[in-house]
């Protein structure tokens, strides 16, 4: 991980510092250190949701074919990862992010926090200005009405849930499922911000899954010096004006301190 001094720290600290619009997209590396379990990172923490996480390939279950032929599988795997998500914690990279949206506000500057994550983590450490492109798990609905409901903080008693709108129908979880379309105000308000901003960061993301991998093109096309802050390298660490390699639950906090200096207690 970059020490404090690392040039390219720096440089995205000063960045940061001078910038009145900020347009972050966020993937699920920054919940993997709140204990959630990553979707192509398979290296599983023994003990923690990752753990359990080698039964499933989520890429073959977070499809509407999927639920389609097997509700039953399908909503399982997603109580268990609702049940994960309400139980987790936000970590040092959440917090960061929701203090980067106060800073700038303090500023008159502006955060558009977009996130692939349906974790509501980003709510829970107080960010607000969130804009999430794949929907949220804590959320299902009715798959005759879409009317939506919110099951309680319990495991769930049968699969998949019934309806409590309609005779028949059953409840899926209001997450965008693979080959579904993203709701269109997400996108829109992720574009708008993306094309808009000083500085974009992508963070904890692997970048493969679009639209939302896309922005980054947006705002570097739109001239916003971009920043990655990733554990691994990815297609967009070649494309980026400053990559940070290392857990954003470490990187997140020092930029931080770095542009603003340490937070208030
Ligand atoms: C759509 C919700 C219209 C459900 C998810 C254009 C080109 C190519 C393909 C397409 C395209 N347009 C559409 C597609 C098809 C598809 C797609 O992109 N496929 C990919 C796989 C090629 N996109 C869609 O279907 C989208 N719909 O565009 O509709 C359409 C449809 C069909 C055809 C044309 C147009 C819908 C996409 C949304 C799917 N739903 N999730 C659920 O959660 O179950 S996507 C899923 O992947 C999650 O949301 C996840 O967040 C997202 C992306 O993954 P990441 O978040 O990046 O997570 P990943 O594990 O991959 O990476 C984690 C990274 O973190 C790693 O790099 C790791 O190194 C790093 N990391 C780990 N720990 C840390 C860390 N970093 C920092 N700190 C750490 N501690």
């Amino acid at each position: 991980m970059p020490g404090n001094d690392h040039p390219s720290l720096l440089m995205a600290a000063r960045k940061l510092a001078s910038a009145r619009r900020v347009a972050v997209v966020t993937g699920a590396g920054v919940s993997a250190e709140s204990g959630i379990p990553t979707f192509r990172d398979k290296s599983a923490m023994p003990g923690s949701m990752q753990a359990l996480w080698k039964d499933f390939d989520p890429l073959t279950l977070a499809t509407p074919e999927a639920f389609a032929s097997d509700p039953q599988r399908v909503s399982r795997w997603y109580d268990w990862r609702r049940l994960g998500c309400l139980a987790a914690q936000p970590n040092p990279g959440h917090l960061a992010l929701a203090r980067l949206e106060r800073e700038l506000a303090a500023r008159a500057g502006r955060l558009t926090l977009i996130t692939q994550n349906v974790d509501r983590l980003h709510q829970k450490a107080g960010s607000a200005n969130v804009v999430e492109l794949h929907g949220n798990i804590l959320a299902w609905r009715c798959t005759s009405t879409g009317r939506e409901v919110t099951p309680p903080p319990e495991p769930m008693t049968q699969f998949p849930p019934v309806s409590p709108f309609r005779q028949g129908a059953q409840l899926r979880p209001c997450v965008v499922w693979f080959g579904e379309m993203l709701p269109p105000d997400a996108i829109s308000a992720a574009d708008e911000a993306a094309a808009s901003c000083d500085v974009f960061m992508s963070v904890g993301t692997s970048a493969v899954v679009y639209p939302a991998a896309g922005l980054l093109h947006v705002a570097r096309a739109a001239g916003a010096f971009t920043v990655e802050v990733n554990k691994d390298a990815t297609p967009a660490t070649g494309v980026v004006d400053v990559a940070l390699q290392g857990p954003s639950g470490e990187i997140l906090p020092s930029l931080l301190r770095l542009a603003f200096g340490h937070a208030p207690p």
